[in-house]
């Protein structure tokens, strides 16, 4: 015979552990994809050294890489590599983005390469290359920098597995497993 106390402790037992997973499942998709403003504060502009800006991230696939400028004065241009080095925008192009503040996901390994298609401004320096490496399947410290926006895909896989770990607690709860 069980007490109605075993009851009320397994539900709560049920509920709290429920809940550790659920965070812990949205913390380890936080650290997996991230948003980086292009050029950090200067944002998608001319006074600004890309290169440099580049090689100090590490982008993985799922990452976002989020342009912002003046849409009058500037746009995006994603190019081959060869108009990335030569700034000869007609031709080469991958696509063109144009609103001031366009959001880019990186969702394939390997290198791209953006410009400015405005006169003069890739020759000016316009222009950002940048290397997606495989996702890092290994959680950071928390003591990582945090990311600025979650890609919505990792927080809708985040959710369903959070879900998942629900189900599966309250299915064995319901057979008296646990
Ligand atoms: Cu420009």
């Amino acid at each position: 015979m069980e007490g109605i106390g075993t009851h009320v402790f397994r539900c709560y037992s049920f509920l709290i552990i429920s809940i550790l997973f659920s965070i812990n499942l949205m913390w380890v998709e936080q650290v997996l994809s991230e948003t980086y403003k292009v050029g950090g504060d200067e944002g998608w502009s001319e006074s600004v050294d890309y290169f440099a800006w580049s090689e100090n991230h590490n982008f993985s696939v799922g990452d976002i890489l989020l342009f912002e400028y003046v849409k009058e004065e500037h746009n995006v241009m994603e190019v081959t590599e060869g108009t990335y080095k030569s700034c000869d925008g007609n031709s080469g192009l991958v696509r063109t983005y144009h609103s001031g503040s366009d959001q880019i996901t990186l969702t394939e390994t390997g290198n791209y390469w953006f410009i400015c298609s405005f006169p003069g401004h890739c020759l000016d320096g316009m222009k950002c290359g940048v290397q997606v490496e495989e996702v890092n399947a290994v959680p950071q410290p928390s003591t990582s920098i945090l990311p600025l926006e979650i890609n919505g895909i990792y927080r809708f896989q985040a959710s369903c597995r959070a879900w998942t770990c629900l189900l599966s607690f309250g299915i064995l709860h319901f057979f008296n497993l646990i």
